[in-house]
């Protein structure tokens, strides 16, 4: 666990009371911090029960001595619009922050020879993917690395900070929106696509909101961005031209004069006094299509500014197994692979998956994003079928039409089933 400094006897609000709200929970009390909590859930404040910090409702906090409100990363803080617990923390001038803003706080009060490292990642897509790939190559290079952030794991439940660990954290855009303080020795920002605008307003608040993760780099620190996405280009753009940090671009889209990019499936990096192919993906299952390359160079970049060795790097890729639910082979029949990407939540990634593929029987639908599939029917030459589910069904068939013919299934199983019988 890890405990925020100078909270003792300080009266600290938690709303949220899911994976990050008890993690924050226990590292306050750790931090001999008066802790009032709340949840809009029964069964979520059933959990504290036993626990030193009971659910109180927020009408009964002590509001005028409050020292901070710590949100949980899923309530709404300005879009659609501020919660109301939001709203009621800024009328009484507390301040709001989240989990990622106290594990900022513990180690910025460290000395610095007692600092550990922390690489942070953030993008539309592929953030867990890379996360899990950066911290396999560091542990396989022999680095204590603690892999947590977005990908399941809270902050603060990570073991306690010591010199030469190196924190692997995924960041979401509502993580790093609530922020501040956070110095990140590597920052990674994969990609941009119009992703979790709801929760922003707009692209340029969701770009805002990513951006965040490069804020109090030092000159010693490394901006991984990928160029491949306008927005992202812009970003690499402001940083290259700010001078703070060292940027390393991505790309697997060309060669770079400097930075790390793929060219098809081999992946060379251009950096400084060091350059040369590291190796061939194309190999690698759990690495397969161009986004996963892309995911690649992101985690070598990163690997290398902890002084890891490319060769070193590409041997734990090759051992790298992949995340469930990511392009993930769930089993061979007769020839034919069935593939669960359900992790695939928006258009751009279904593209990235579709693209991996040629002849795919594809089950699609759910609730829909901003933009729907529209974007995909130039991917519909990869698809014999698309079996359409949930909600989403209506709008992606209409959006689908003539492009590719469209089963509607109503639920999963049923899709299933048709999908296997007509691959058969
Ligand atoms: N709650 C309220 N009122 C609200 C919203 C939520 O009371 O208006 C309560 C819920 O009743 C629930 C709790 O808050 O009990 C849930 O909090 P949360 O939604 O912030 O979820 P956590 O369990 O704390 O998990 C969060 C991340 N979830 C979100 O950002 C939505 C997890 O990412 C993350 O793994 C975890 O912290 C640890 O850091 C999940 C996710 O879906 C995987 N992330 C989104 C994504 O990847 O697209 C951003
Ligand atoms: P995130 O954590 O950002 O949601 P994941 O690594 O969990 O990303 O991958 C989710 C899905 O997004 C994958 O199944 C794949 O379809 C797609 N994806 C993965 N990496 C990328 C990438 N670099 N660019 C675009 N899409 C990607």
């Amino acid at each position: 666990m890890i405990v925020p400094p100078d909270l003792e006897k300080k009266k600290i609000a938690v709303f949220g009371l899911g994976a990050t709200g008890i993690s924050v929970c226990e590292a306050l009390i750790a931090a001999s911090a008066e802790v009032f909590v709340w949840d809009e859930q029964e069964a979520a404040r059933a959990r504290t029960l036993n626990t030193r910090y009971a659910a109180e409702h927020p009408k009964t906090w002590p509001w005028r001595e409050l020292s901070a409100l710590v949100l949980s990363p899923g309530v709404p803080l300005t879009h659609p619009k501020p919660h109301l617990i939001v709203r009621k923390a800024r009328q009484e001038k507390v301040a709001i922050l989240g989990d990622v803003e106290l594990f900022a706080r513990a180690l910025n009060a460290l000395p610095e020879r007692a600092r550990p490292r922390v690489i942070a990642i953030t993008g539309s897509n592929g953030k867990s993917t890379t996360t899990a790939l950066t911290g396999h190559i560091l542990r396989e290079a022999g680095v204590d690395a603690r892999i947590g952030g977005n990908i399941g794991v809270p902050v603060l439940s990570l073991p306690e900070p010591r010199a030469g660990a190196v924190y692997v954290l995924e960041l979401s855009s509502f993580q790093l929106d609530l922020t501040t303080s956070l110095r990140a020795n590597t920052a990674v920002l994969l990609n941009i696509s119009p992703d979790h605008i709801e929760r922003h307003g707009s692209l340029d608040g969701y770009i805002r909101a990513k951006k965040r993760i490069f804020e109090n780099q030092t000159e010693d620190d490394v901006a991984v961005v990928g160029v491949d996405d306008p927005s992202c280009q812009g970003v690499c753009a402001v940083l290259a031209s700010s001078g703070s940090g060292r940027v390393v671009p991505i790309s697997v889209e060309g060669s770079l004069g400097r930075g790390v990019f793929a060219v098809g499936a081999r992946l060379f990096y251009s950096l400084d006094d060091r350059r040369g192919e590291a190796g061939d993906l194309s190999g690698i299952d759990s690495l397969r299509g161009p986004h996963n390359w892309q995911n690649a160079c992101a985690a070598l970049a990163a690997a290398m500014a902890e002084g890891v060795a490319p060769t070193v790097a590409m041997r734990a890729m090759e051992r790298f197994e992949g995340l469930p639910h990511r392009l993930e082979v769930v089993r061979r029949v007769n020839g034919v692979v069935f593939i669960n990407d359900s992790k695939a939540t928006n258009a751009d990634a279904s593209a990235r998956a579709l693209s991996a593929y040629g002849d795919v029987f594809w089950i699609a639908g759910g609730r829909p994003k901003e933009g729907g599939v529209a974007s995909l029917t130039p991917l519909m030459s990869r698809v014999r079928r698309a079996y359409l589910i949930g909600e989403a069904t209506p709008m992606f068939q209409s959006q689908l039409e003539g492009a590719v013919e469209c089963v509607p299934c109503g639920d999963l199983a049923t899709a299933v089933a048709r999908a296997a019988a007509d691959a058969a």
